[in-house]
């Protein structure tokens, strides 16, 4: 995810045009009347053999043999594709999988501890995630499809309560939430467990950002301009995570995807923030004071590529000079 967003980034500073975004149907009437402020889903496409209208993608090896495949959402057709790497930049061809009503999110991980790779799939039609399990030979068993809030976007794989086990999270566009489904360590998950998540939430991303080893979540209200955190409390006696009250940070014009990383070398969490409509970054530096049960985690916004942020944008320039491999480092 968050290569493929420095990419993205990356590609816009150096003045090649950036993805467009796709606008599912789902959203059509939610935009109505909001002139032209789309709500984009995701980074468009990358592989044309995934067939119409392809969305969000997961890069991996499925099939465990040193070679990059690729995991395709296709909103249109109600799947996904699954097209394994030759390893010379080809792929054989795809095949397709069922999911929910208009897939939108896909992230993977280990579900089931058995070291092949499964697939977690938002789907925004059906308010719900599908669940693939691998097989490891590049092949999946059917989804099973887990409940969510109304029109999930995006989709983290993360372990959210500190258990080893790796639970999925979902912010949901229309009833102003993030539901996370905590993993079972089996491949199963547990009920949803459902968070206040600000105006129409359309992204959604989790880590310790003030390193007291608790996750948080930074949700992006596309519609309001606001980046909001929401400090990770820990978790109860039967391991589930809590947050604090979300502090609203400024954003460009339509955030619509974040990343977390250390980008200035400090060693505290840092957030880049991609806007949809301005068509910039705003980064945001944190400082990492957090003190509970006071959260102080306070950063700093810095627009790109206004003039004001000259550090910010020489920072960015020289990720983006790397090779392309060598930036994953960046990645949280
Ligand atoms: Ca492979
Ligand atoms: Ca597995
Ligand atoms: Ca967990
Ligand atoms: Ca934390």
């Amino acid at each position: 995810m968050f290569k493929r967003f420095l990419d993205s980034m990356c590609q816009s500073l150096s003045g090649r045009s950036a993805r467009k975004p796709i606008l599912t149907r789902r959203f059509v009437p939610a935009i109505e009347g909001l002139e032209t402020r789309l709500m984009p889903a995701f980074f468009a496409p990358i592989a044309s053999e995934a067939g119409n209208s392809p969305g969000d993608v997961f890069k991996g090896d499925f099939n465990r043999d040193g070679k990059m495949d690729i995991a395709v959402v296709s909103p249109t057709t109600d799947q996904i594709q699954i097209l394994l790497g030759l390893g010379n930049g080809k792929f054989k061809a795809p095949v397709s999988y069922a999911v929910g009503d208009q897939p939108v999110g896909i992230a993977a991980g280990d579900f089931n501890g058995d070291k092949k790779l499964d697939l977690v799939v938002s789907n925004t039609g059906s308010d719900d995630a599908s669940v693939l399990l691998g097989n490891g030979a590049g092949t999946f068993k059917p989804a099973v499809n887990y409940t969510l809030g109304d029109g999930p976007q995006n989709v983290v794989v993360k372990d959210l309560n500190n258990d080893k086990k790796l639970d999925f999270a979902t912010p949901n566009y229309f009833d102003a939430t993030f539901t996370i489904r905590l993993g079972i360590g089996d491949g199963t998950f547990g009920s949803a467990k459902t968070y206040v998540a600000g105006t129409n939430p359309a992204h959604l991303a989790a880590d310790d950002l003030n390193g007291d080893g608790k996750v948080d979540v930074v949700i992006l209200g596309t519609l309001n301009d606001e980046v909001l955190v929401r400090l990770g409390n820990g978790v109860n006696g039967s391991g589930t995570p809590s947050f604090q009250v979300g502090q609203a940070f400024a954003a460009g014009d339509g955030p619509f995807s974040v990343a977390i990383a250390d980008l200035n070398g400090d060693k505290k969490k840092d957030l880049a923030v991609l806007n949809a409509f301005s068509g910039d970054v705003s980064i945001l530096l944190g400082d990492n004071t957090a003190s509970l049960p006071h959260p102080s985690t306070t950063l700093s916004a810095g627009r790109l590529p206004t003039s004001s942020s000259a550090t910010s944008m020489a920072m960015l320039n020289s990720i983006c000079s790397l090779p392309t491999r060598q930036r994953t480092k960046f990645s949280s």
